[in-house]
């Protein structure tokens, strides 16, 4: 009767497989990596947590013999459950490499989500937690039976399984025998997961998903075989009573289903050595982080793993660590960083940045360590995505000054093109430290000014000349011009031109902090913000200002940022991240509420 199937996990190589490892632990199961093909046979259960893009996995599976043995694996009516990736290879086909074929398992296409949108442009990738509707399927099974109740889940991709009613081979009633659940973003409606015979899949990832996540995951794992291999119950064929179907499938739902993508909260906590040697959590004025009496200690505010663990069990959707002097040493041999990524890692089961000293280095026995290592060794801890400061601007740069001299300005070297080819773009975040720079406006002619004029994208806003809120009169105009080395220098760049630069350079979020907000409680820097938001199609995360929970609602409502972050009001106490949320859902503003 304690006969617990064996469980296999297939993992090809590429991204964060440790956070699902952690989280079948967590619920007290074991498992073993498939490492060859008798694995197949002897696995019970499998999961493919397939991460990074299409084409990579499709091909490593066939390189490595894996296309086959999957296929038998799947034709053999154990259980299978795929994730992300792992349930688009099942698919016949995907935009993100036309001629690479999946393993046809559905017969539908992956596609691109579209970056228009009614309300005009459209953030891809699709990053953040949005709810699942219930499909028929789901609806007939019993209490014990479902897989998902009504939550939201942790989702990051580009590419999904789009219902399009204008062609019969893509419309909701030729996938309604597979899907297990639809999801919407933007106007464009998509599988988020489906379920067909012994095999389920996610597009979104359930061991980032929180407690809702290791609710999805245990009742797999706790499922019989034979109950996960149950034919599927039949599903309505006519559109109009699928349409009916879908819709009405959550009538009381206190998740206010159909809501779509939620406003991400983000904790941050930036992380140093004291004086002491010891790794602390600190927070700056201004990026000012040493005590102003008592000799200048660095503030500590609390220990890394401890205050993550908080942040989680307090419902942050997602914490990122920046280690804030990492540029005095090599990341590698950082191991305190690394081990505070592993052991928050083990409990901490929403997504986890780390940044801070993410570039091409040099260990002191002269050992050259490249950017991707060291991105490589933050994944294997345990970090979902990588934070990228001052070598982001300087790779910029250099960009900026190939293309003015005609030359190809991608080098394909900086750790951003790097990383991002090697785990997709969802995995690299550029970090900004913008300051603001005022005009003398008192001067005839300042906007003829040379150096000014380079800077005139950051003062164009809109269709006015200058940032919005800027004062011309009173002579309050400013432009943002980026720094590096946490403030400490400051680069003849602007924030337009470094937000547009990573973006082309495949940077998947942009982490938008503000050197003269940070620590003032002062709100969100709205200006900034827009401009930034304007000039890409990329997630923004606002960073810097927050004093209270209405500053969270000001900068949702009145700029398109995707997520807002804070550090010194959540250390301090002053405002619990449950009640940012709740005065946020008081405004109409959707978001993850979740109950531990
Ligand atoms: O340049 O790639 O090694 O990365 C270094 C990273 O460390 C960058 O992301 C940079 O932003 C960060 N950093 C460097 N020095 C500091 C500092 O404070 N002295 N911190 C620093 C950045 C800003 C946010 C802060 C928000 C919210 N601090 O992290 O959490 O401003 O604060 P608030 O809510 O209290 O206002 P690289």
């Amino acid at each position: 009767k304690d006969h617990k199937p064996k469980l296999y996990i297939l993992d090809y190589g590429a991204g964060n497989v440790r956070s699902l490892a952690n989280s079948i632990k967590k619920l007290g199961y074991e498992f073993e990596w498939v490492q060859d093909e008798s694995d197949f046979d002897k696995a019970e259960k499998l999961i493919f947590p397939g991460v990074g893009a299409f084409a990579q996995a499709m091909t490593s599976l066939q390189s490595s013999g894996r296309y086959e043995q999957l296929q038998r694996y799947i034709k053999s009516g154990k259980p299978y459950f795929g994730i992300c990736i792992g349930m688009q290879v099942l698919f016949e086909n995907s935009e993100e490499s036309p001629s690479t074929k999946g393993l046809g398992v559905v017969p539908f296409p992956i596609r691109k989500f579209s970056t228009q949108d009614s309300k005009g442009k459209k953030t891809v990738p699709h990053m953040g937690w949005n709810c699942a509707w219930r499909s028929y399927a789901q609806q007939q099974e019993g209490e014990e039976e479902k897989l998902m109740l009504d939550e939201d889940y942790y989702f990051v991709h580009s590419y999904a399984a789009l219902l399009d009613e204008s062609s019969p081979s893509t419309s909701k009633s030729s996938i309604s025998e597979y899907a297990y659940t639809l999801s919407r973003y933007g106007s464009e409606t998509f599988v988020s997961s489906l379920k067909k015979d012994n095999v389920f899949a996610c597009q979104f990832h359930p061991e980032k998903s929180g407690p809702a996540g290791l609710d999805l995951l245990r009742r797999w794992l706790e499922a019989s075989p034979a109950s996960l291999s149950k034919s599927t119950a039949p599903s309505p064929t006519s559109s109009s009573s699928s349409d009916r179907i879908w819709q009405e499938s959550n009538p009381d739902s206190r998740r206010n289903v159909g809501k779509g993508l939620t406003n991400r909260i983000v904790a941050c906590l930036d992380v140093r050595s004291n004086d002491a040697g010891d790794l602390v959590v600190t927070k700056g004025d201004q990026y000012d982080v040493r005590e102003k009496a008592d000799g200048g200690e660095v503030r500590n505010l609390g220990k890394p793993v401890e205050l993550a663990r908080r942040y989680y069990l307090e419902g942050a959707d997602e914490i990122a660590f920046l280690n804030i002097t990492s540029f005095r040493s090599s990341a590698l041999l950082d191991q305190p960083m690394l081990d505070v990524v592993r052991k928050s890692a083990e409990t901490v089961f929403v997504p986890l940045t780390i940044g801070g000293g993410i570039k091409d280095t040099t260990d002191p026995d002269g050992t050259k360590r490249s950017a991707l290592e060291v991105a490589g060794a933050y994944f294997r801890s345990g970090a979902d995505k990588v934070s990228i400061g001052s070598e982001a601007v300087l790779a910029v740069e250099a960009l900026l000054d190939r293309e003015s001299r005609g030359e190809e300005p991608l080098s394909g070297t900086t750790g951003i093109e790097t990383i991002s080819q090697g785990y997709g773009n969802q995995a690299v975040v550029v970090s900004i430290d913008p300051k603001r720079v005022y005009v003398d406006t008192s001067k005839p002619n300042w906007r003829e000014d040379e150096k000014l004029k380079k800077h005139l994208d950051c003062l164009v806003y809109g269709d006015k000349a200058i940032s919005k809120t800027a004062d011309e009169e009173k002579g309050l105009v400013w432009w943002y011009q980026c720094t590096i080395s946490g403030g400490r220098d400051v680069r003849d760049i602007d924030v337009v031109q470094l937000a547009k630069g990573v973006e082309r350079l495949g940077a998947g979020e942009i982490l938008l902090n503000s050197v003269d907000r940070d620590g003032s409680g002062k709100g969100f820097d709205l200006d900034l913000i827009s401009l930034v938001k304007n000039a890409v199609s990329i997630p923004v995360v606002s960073s810097s200002g927050a004093g209270s929970a209405d500053d969270f609602v000001e900068v949702f409502q009145k700029t398109e940022t995707e997520a807002a972050l804070a550090a010194g009001i959540f250390h301090r106490k002053e405002v619990a991240i449950d009640d940012v949320k709740l005065t946020l859902e008081k405004e109409g503003l959707p978001v993850r509420r979740c109950e531990l």
